[in-house]
């Protein structure tokens, strides 16, 4: 078959000489599909007691799986930045949201490839604050971008376009592989969806699909976290304490009169009329009204004549949380489709890498949160699926430590590009040949910065290994904590004063020391990016 191959190649290769350039490289294209707080748990592959995802599912069972895939900073800008750097917040100097901008001189993934005879662009969510750089095409939302109708900066100009954001970052990366992409260049393409962001708002299409189930409450769903510390403690991204009538609970209007009413911020409270419901067509608004406004009325109804008491609601208002979470990802994965059957009908599969992540997990009401940005499980973790026909084994699983600062030099390597000596991650590829390396990483760090912030998650630092997860918490704290996720899985016991751990907290504060040496960071720095503000 080498000789058939050989010849159709030689064939072929007498059509035209960039042809034959191209055929003889076979580097693969890459398409880098990615959600926005997308927790493991909400994809069928990774749980399946949720959702069904089959298509991201396709994924993984036509290539890889990776059950041990981690973010070294839980928050978007940070971990996206981290992504196209191949390094850790303090390397690629992007430590928080808002706060931070992106140097866009420095090297990236895009960059390389660029730099290498790849065809580069980007559609959907940047969030970055600077001008995308390394793309050959861009399109990206403004900051976080809307569900409805949402504006685009279309290679600096904006645009508005009608529709779904799902479908419609979909709809631009289909465009650009069809009529603006240079076919005779490998190519890399983001697509990098809003959803399920908050606040988590489906299709008008996907409204009632989740009518009648009824999602169970996860562990400590009351928060209680008399054996944790007060990081979690104080933490503000509670179901109810932090969550909004408007703006995540879909009330137009709300009851101010009750005993337990906690009212919105003045943001949430104002945006969700004006600029959420707001973008909205007159038929799209027909539609959101006709589903959410007569099961809000009997909410309030019950709240009003007493008969739901104010735990009842808050177990109502996360069965709300979780139907719309999990019908943005409905569209997601029906995307995800549509970009899979693309590349099937055109011919593209065979040679295209494709990878679906997120920039970093969720709670799911576990301890009674949303959002993300603690080093415990649910958002240390990221989900992590590739394919590449011919090279990765349909059906592997990869339980080796991964983390977001290897896709850079991964997919480097499956491009032929050599990987830079800078770059801290490490390529993978490695795992997923016949023999994979045997001397791969067994501990991971981390580090969160984004504080003082929203959702007053406190700064910290720390290290996990197959057993044992060591946390620092510092700034306004001085807190440490370990876990025996062996015992522990959820995490709700601190151990790190309990007399039988101590052998292992010397252990792990080895581990965190030479961490810290292998990537450069340290107490010191941090405490020097605060005392200069630097972020
Ligand atoms: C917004 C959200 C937060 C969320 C951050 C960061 N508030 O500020 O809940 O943590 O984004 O998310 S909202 O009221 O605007 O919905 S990130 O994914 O971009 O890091
Ligand atoms: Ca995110």
């Amino acid at each position: 078959s080498i000789f058939a191959l050989s010849a159709i190649l030689i064939l072929l290769s007498n059509c035209s000489g960039e042809r034959q350039e191209k055929i003889k490289e076979q580097r693969p294209n890459i398409v880098f599909i990615m959600s926005d707080d997308h927790a493991s748990r909400a994809i069928s592959c990774y749980d399946g007691t949720l959702n069904q995802t089959p298509n991201i599912d396709r994924i993984a069972s036509e290539g890889a799986i990776f059950t041990n895939s981690f973010v070294g900073n839980s928050i978007c800008g940070p971990s996206r930045a981290t992504m196209i750097t191949g390094k850790f917040s303090h390397k690629n100097g992007f430590l928080a949201n808002y706060r931070s901008k992106f140097d866009g001189s420095q090297q990236t993934l895009p960059k390389l490839l660029k730099a290498n005879g790849y065809n580069t662009a980007i559609v959907g969510k940047w969030h970055l604050g600077t001008t995308p750089t390394g793309f050959d095409y861009w399109n990206v939302f403004p900051d976080q971008g809307d569900y409805y109708n949402p504006d685009f900066i279309d290679n600096g100009d904006t645009v508005r376009l009608n529709g779904y954001a799902t479908n419609l970052v979909t709809n631009l990366a289909i465009n650009w592989l069809n009529e603006k992409r240079n076919p005779d260049q490998p190519f890399m393409l983001f697509v990098h969806h809003k959803a399920p962001h908050r606040n988590w708002m489906p299709d008008t299409a996907k409204l009632d699909m989740y009518d009648g189930h009824e999602f169970p409450l996860p562990f400590n769903f009351k928060g209680d976290f008399s054996d944790r510390g007060k990081a979690s403690a104080e933490a503000d991204m509670g179901i109810w304490k932090t969550m909004s009538w408007s703006h995540d609970m879909k009330f137009t209007d709300y009851p101010t009169e009750w005993e337990h009413y906690k009212p919105d911020g003045e943001w949430h409270a104002k945006r969700y009329p004006q600029v959420e419901l707001g973008r909205m067509t007159s038929a799209q608004r027909a539609l959101w009204d006709d589903y959410y406004e007569s099961r809000n009325a009997e909410v309030k109804e019950g709240l009003k004549s007493g008969a739901t008491s104010l735990e009842e609601h808050i177990q109502w208002r996360y069965q709300r949380y979780m139907h719309d979470y999990l019908a943005t990802i409905s569209s997601v994965d029906d995307n995800v489709g549509r970009l899979l059957d693309y590349l099937e009908a055109n011919g593209l599969d065979d040679n295209t890498i494709v990878v679906y992540t997120s920039d970093q997990g969720f709670y799911l009401g576990e301890n009674g949160w949303f959002d993300k940005r603690f080093m415990y499980e649910q958002t240390l973790r990221t989900p992590f699926v590739m394919k590449y026909p011919g090279q990765i084994k349909p059906g592997t699983k990869v339980d080796k430590f991964i983390m977001n600062i290897d896709y850079m030099p991964t997919l480097l390597s499956y491009a032929g590009v050599g990987v830079p000596q800078d770059i801290q991650g490490r390529s993978f590829h490695t795992l997923l040949n016949e023999q994979p390396v045997s001397d791969w990483r067994n501990s991971i760090y981390y580090h969160y910065y984004m504080f003082p912030g929203t959702h007053s998650v406190k700064r910290h630092f720390g290290v996990r290994n197959e057993r044992y997860k060591l946390i620092r918490f510092y700034h306004d704290i001085d807190e440490w904590e370990l876990y025996d996720l062996q015992e522990d899985p959820n995490e709700l016991k601190n151990v790190y004063d309990d007399p039988n751990y101590q052998g292992i907290v010397a252990e792990m504060k080895e581990v965190l020391r030479a961490n810290q040496e292998q990537y450069e960071d340290s107490y010191e720095l941090a405490m020097d990016y605060l005392e200069n503000n630097r972020w």
